[in-house]
């Protein structure tokens, strides 16, 4: 996998590209990062790449020259869709980041100021936002994306992902964890992870995960295909949640 991070401050992704995952994908190359600066591109004393908005307003506006250079030396090292990083973008999420897990590469144009000179985006394939949110920049969304498609590429992490990644894929919330000691604080680990009885551990897990996406997320429950036994198990755990609700008066 390649990928081309256009930004005017590649030392944001110094950290990211030297740490975990991404780091040893990097190492193992089955991932290759590479930066442009549009300011490597700006001709003038001051080395600009923004300028003023054309008919007034607040803040600056990414020039296109620098910015489109920059896009096209990645282009010519990386073959795949540009993508603009920007909060009108395609609300980013799993199945997006499996696709491009697909791709051979991508480009990151990461903007800065208000915005960039909207005639760029006939260089742009895709937009992508990260959620409803203000960012001062693309920077921080680039990196999300980055690290949620690099652990999809085959060989980045070990084969136990494909499986854990198919519980995403199955719209649920995952179980809760729990490492030694057994008893800790006056709390203690549920006896059922303690007594070895896969199966039943396997549907304790299962309840878990209905339980937690029912209460936190339910709008996940809305569109997700359930099996009869978690049909069933849903069942129980809302006929528990309706019994402590009465239990408490609420
Ligand atoms: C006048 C309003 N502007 C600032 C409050 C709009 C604005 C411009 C530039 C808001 C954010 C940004 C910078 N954001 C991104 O580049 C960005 C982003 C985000 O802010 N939220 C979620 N996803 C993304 S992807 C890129």
């Amino acid at each position: 996998m390649n990928v081309g991070i256009i930004t005017i401050f590649p030392e944001y992704f110094e950290g990211v590209v030297k740490t975990g995952m991404i780091r040893k994908a990097i190492e193992n190359n089955l991932l290759d990062v590479i930066f442009e600066n549009p300011r490597d591109y700006a001709t003038d004393r001051y080395k600009s790449v923004d300028d003023y908005p054309y008919g007034g307003g607040s803040g600056m506006v990414m020039k296109y020259d620098t910015l489109k250079q920059a896009i096209e030396n990645a282009r010519t090292r990386i073959s795949g869709p540009v993508i603009y990083m920007s909060p009108q973008g395609t609300p980013f999420h799993q199945a997006y980041a499996k696709d491009l897990a697909r791709e051979e590469g991508f480009i990151l144009v990461c903007g800065r100021y208000e915005g960039i000179d909207e005639r760029l985006m006939s260089i742009v394939d895709e937009e992508i936002s990260i959620g409803d949110f203000v960012l001062s920049g693309g920077e921080p969304a680039a990196a999300v994306v980055l690290d949620a498609v690099v652990r999809l590429v085959p060989g980045v992490l070990g084969d136990e992902n494909s499986l854990s990644e198919e519980s995403f894929e199955h719209n649920l919330l995952e179980y809760p964890q729990y490492t030694r000691p057994s008893h800790i604080d006056g709390m203690d680990v549920p006896d059922v992870l303690l007594s070895g009885h896969h199966g039943n551990i396997a549907r304790w897990r299962l309840k878990e995960r209905l339980k937690r996406t029912l209460v936190k997320r339910p709008d996940m429950l809305k569109d997700v295909y359930l099996s009869e036994e978690e049909k069933n198990l849903l069942e129980e755990v809302k006929k528990e949640i309706l019994e402590t609700l009465s239990m408490l008066g609420v």
